[in-house]
């Protein structure tokens, strides 16, 4: 039967997923890690290195390297690439590349012979791409919300926020108006890549374009007001938003084995992909990712926003909506916690909770080591009701982990009450995080044994192209694997210890 391909390209690296949805198993899959594999891009995590911490750029050539680096190491692992019927895939959310006229007419004549970077470089308008963990643009933020009020929010689905590939736009043509004259057509990573799968422009889709500042997700076109606002001409150099397939694949990819013209589908955004890959794309599911950063997500049967104007609206690939929050200092800052506790989790796991109980005594922490996207902090520093520096280190371990998961708790409430959460993510496979969690919420949580959920989402929306049903493969590629109940004594001691967050989080910068 036929294997169907999904590509994550994500922040630190990208993966591919080849599933086979009737036989119901992943037959194979690859990775490159930029670090590790690509250290000629210099992009050490994914991101360049700057003088100026918030401004986090990374190389376009190098996920182009990548895209090869990754399809050849999936040829030789085994995978017969000949099966695969279509390919599916996903990018970091909010980056964007830069591109002149020439393109469009390097894409439609890639030769096999030669390297994706180097044929594709003298296309870029602009050497650099902005990515998600970007806040240089508190500036054009102010000047955009200012602007349109409360509609860029009820419009679009967030206000002006600093990742947002809108405010990036801005400031680059007002850096640099030249480069931005110069650039005919800007993409996000997700489309960036497909139009190079497909060899000519790809459209974008809704749950990635959601994340522009750009995008009325009540028209679900380019809102020409806000656009016309944010940069001169912008309209006229962003891709079509459309769903389903965007082309045939590029006769260049035929020498990894893969078979030019299958179908393409219009990729999406890693998280939006997510919610396919965890089997949440219906209302009711909260899915919480436990990775670099932490995410809440969920898809929503209506069009509603944030009241305090903290999450966003996105487009959910399945139809309709999903909402989503975003907290950077997720794993990263757990884990720096830990290691400069001393510990590791075993304390928190095993339920030794002696030196800590759940409550923690009151003692609640933020670890805000990055500027925060929820709330928005530029100026990090850890937070803390209590001496963080000189407790004891498990009381300062679970004060950061409770700290964490109660203001995901206050960020979320605005998106529904549930009762079921689905925990994915390398932090996910700790017993006393996902018991915290569900004391939390209050709500059972459920383990999915999906190890790279965004690429398997853009196996699944490939393979629904050919007409399998997304419920069917959710069954057999994110199975549910471990169930945690809420205990209800500790769910009111964390109720009871909420206000703090809201506390914690208007002390001095
Ligand atoms: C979502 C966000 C991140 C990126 C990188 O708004 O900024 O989750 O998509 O994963």
């Amino acid at each position: 039967m036929s294997y169907y391909l999904g590509i994550d390209s994500s922040t630190q690296g990208i993966k591919a997923v080849v599933i086979d949805p009737v036989a119901g198993v992943i037959v194979g899959g690859a990775g490159v890690n930029y670090t590790a594999d690509l250290p000629q891009y210099n992009c050490s995590d994914g991101v360049l290195p700057d003088p100026d911490p918030l401004v986090k750029h990374a190389d376009p050539l190098m996920w182009l390297a990548a895209l090869d680096l990754l399809l050849e190491r999936l040829g030789d692992s085994g995978v017969d690439m000949g099966r695969i019927a279509a390919v599916g895939g996903d990018g970091q959310q909010h980056g964007s590349v830069y591109l002149n006229d020439g393109f469009g007419a390097a894409l439609g004549r890639l030769d096999p012979a030669l390297t994706l970077a180097e044929q594709l470089k003298p296309g870029l308008a602009r050497r650099t791409s902005p990515i998600w963990m970007d806040s240089s643009t508190s500036e054009e933020c102010r000047d955009l919300n200012e602007r349109f009020g409360t509609r860029m929010q009820a419009d679009t689905g967030s206000p002006a926020v600093e990742r947002f590939t809108g405010p990036q736009i801005r400031r680059f043509a007002k850096l640099d108006p030249q480069g931005y004259a110069a650039t005919s057509r800007i993409h996000l990573v997700s489309s960036f890549l497909c139009s190079v799968l497909i060899g000519h422009d790809a459209p974008l889709d809704s749950g990635d374009g959601a994340g522009m500042n750009l995008l009325n997700l009540r028209t679900m076109t380019w809102d020409a007001e806000i656009a016309g606002y944010t940069a001169p001409g912008l309209t006229a150099k962003l891709p079509q938003v459309a769903a389903g397939v965007a082309g045939g694949l590029n006769p260049y990819f035929a020498k990894y084995g893969l078979r030019a013209g299958i179908p393409v589908a219009v990729w999406t955004g890693d998280n939006p992909a997510s919610l396919i890959g965890t089997g949440a794309w219906c209302a009711g599911v909260a899915v919480v990712s436990l990775g670099t950063s932490d995410t809440f997500f969920a898809a929503m049967g209506d069009f509603r926003t944030d009241p305090q104007g903290c999450g966003h609206v996105f487009g959910n690939p399945a139809g309709g909506f999903m909402s989503l929050a975003c907290f950077k200092n997720g794993s990263l800052a757990r884990d720096r916690v830990r290691q400069e506790a001393g510990v590791d989790w075993a304390f928190f796991d095993t339920g030794a909770f002696e030196a800590t109980p759940p409550g923690n005594g009151g003692r609640l922490a933020l670890p805000w080591y990055v500027p925060e996207i929820t709330p928005p902090v530029l100026k990090p520093r850890v937070r803390a009701n209590f001496d963080f520096a000189a407790a004891a280190p498990a009381v300062r371990v679970r004060a950061a982990v409770e700290g964490q998961i109660l203001a995901m708790r206050c960020h979320t409430a605005w998106i529904g009450d549930f009762k079921v959460i689905r925990v994915t993510g390398g932090a996910s496979g700790s017993a006393g995080i996902r018991q915290t969690l569900a004391d939390v919420f209050n709500a059972k949580v459920e383990s999915v044994a999906v190890r790279d959920s965004a690429a398997l989402g853009g196996a699944m929306l490939a393979a629904h192209l050919d007409g399998v049903a997304l419920a069917t493969m959710a069954d057999r590629f994110a199975p549910v694997t471990a169930v945690c109940e809420p205990r209800s004594s500790n769910a009111a001691l964390y109720d009871e210890l909420l206000p703090v967050i809201g506390e914690l989080e208007t002390q001095d910068p």
